[in-house]
C-alpha cells in the first residue's frame, strides 16, 4: 500500500492535501469542517489585527475554467483565529496560521501577537493579496519582502513561511529565490490567484469590487503554478519545503505538483465548489496513479519532473 505522508520543517502530515487560505477557513463551521475532513492539515484565513467585512458583494464568482475573486480580505481578526488554534493540538502536526498586514507595522504587530500567544505552529505570512484597494502586491516588491524578512527574522522565531504571488520570468525567480535563500524559512507556498484578471459575462463584469478586476483561480492558472512551484524547487535551499498552489481539481494536478517539487499541496477554487469531501477523491485519485506507477511514497516522484 502506497504512503501519502509527507512534511515540512519538523512537522508530519499523513496526506498531502489540504485547504488553501481563503477558502473554507473564515469562521469556526468552515475550520472544524476542515478538521473533520481527509485533509492532512489546514490553514486560516489571512488575518489582520481587526476583523475586516471586505469588499462589496458579488466578490466570488466560479467561471468555467476557474473562479475569480475580490473578496478584500474578509475575516474575524488575529485573535478570533488565535483563540480557535487554542483547541487544536499542535503536535507531530501542525496547522498553519495565515496573517496579512495591510502595513509594514501591522505585519509586525501580528507576528509579535502571534510570539507572545500560546500557538507555536507554522506560520503563513501572505504577501500577495491582489485585492486591496491603493496596497500593491508586498510580493512584487523583491528588496520591500527582503526588508520586511530582515526585520521579521530579528525577532520571530517560530517556523515561518510566505504566500508569494505568481512570477512571470525567469530573473524574477532568481531574485526572490536569492532573497528568499537568505533566511531561515520553513515553507515557500506558491502561488496565489494571478492577480488583476478581467472576466466579462456579455458585456458585463463577474464581480463587483474594482470594476471586476479580481484574482484568477482554477484550472486557468495550472501551469502557471507548475511553472513557480519548479522554478521555486530549483533555485531554493532544501531547508525551504514548498507547498504547491494552484489549479488543482484532480489527483492528477496534485501529482504534477509533487512531480514539480511540491511537499504539501493546496485546494482553491476546486474546494470552494465541491466541497471538504474533494479531499477523499483527490487521495483515492493520486494512489491510483502512484500504484500504476509503483511508487510506494511521495519521495518517489517528488521533484523528478523530467524533461526533453
Ligand atoms: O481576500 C482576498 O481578496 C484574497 C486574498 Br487575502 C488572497 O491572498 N488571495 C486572493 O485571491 N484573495
Amino acid at each position: 500500500m502506497s504512503t501519502l505522508k509527507t512534511s515540512i520543517g519538523n512537522f508530519q502530515f499523513d496526506t498531502c492535501v489540504m485547504n488553501a487560505s481563503g477558502v473554507h477557513c473564515y469562521d469556526q463551521s468552515e475550520l472544524d469542517g476542515l478538521r473533520a475532513s481527509s485533509a492532512g492539515t489546514f490553514v486560516t484565513k489571512s488575518a489582520t489585527l481587526q476583523p475586516r467585512e471586505g469588499n462589496p458583494t458579488p466578490r466570488y464568482k466560479p467561471v468555467p475554467l476557474g473562479s475569480i475573486n475580490s473578496m478584500g480580505l474578509p475575516n474575524l481578526g488575529i485573535d478570533f483565529y488565535l483563540d480557535y488554534l487554542k483547541s487544536v493540538e499542535v503536535g507531530k502536526s501542525s496547522p498553519f496560521l495565515s496573517v496579512t498586514g495591510l502595513s509594514r507595522e501591522e505585519t509586525h504587530t501580528l507576528l509579535n501577537k502571534v510570539q507572545s500567544s500560546d500557538y507555536d505552529g507554522l506560520v503563513e505570512l501572505n504577501l500577495s493579496c491582489p485585492n486591496i484597494v491603493g496596497k500593491p502586491q508586498l510580493g512584487y516588491d523583491i528588496e520591500g519582502v527582503k526588508k520586511l524578512l530582515t526585520e521579521v527574522f530579528a525577532y520571530f522565531d517560530q517556523p515561518l513561511g510566505v504566500k508569494l504571488p505568481p512570477y512571470f520570468d525567469l530573473t524574477h525567480f532568481d531574485q526572490m529565490a536569492e532573497v528568499l535563500n537568505q533566511f531561515p524559512l520553513t515553507f515557500v507556498n506558491t502561488v496565489n490567484s494571478i492577480g488583476n484578471a478581467l472576466y466579462i459575462e456579455d458585456e458585463t463584469v463577474a464581480i463587483k469590487p474594482k470594476n471586476g478586476f479580481g484574482g484568477l483561480g482554477g484550472t486557468y492558472i495550472k501551469p502557471t503554478a507548475l511553472a513557480n512551484v519548479h522554478a521555486f524547487y530549483q533555485r531554493l535551499k532544501p531547508s525551504i519545503a514548498i507547498i504547491g498552489t494552484g489549479g488543482v481539481t484532480s489527483g492528477r494536478d496534485v501529482f504534477e505538483h509533487i512531480l514539480c517539487g511540491a511537499s504539501l499541496v493546496q485546494i482553491g477554487t476546486a474546494l470552494q465548489e465541491e466541497g471538504p469531501a474533494i479531499f477523499d477523491r483527490l487521495q483515492a485519485e493520486l494512489l491510483e496513479i502512484m500504484t500504476e506507477k509503483g511508487y510506494k511514497s511521495l519521495d518517489d516522484f517528488r521533484g523528478k519532473l523530467q524533461y526533453l
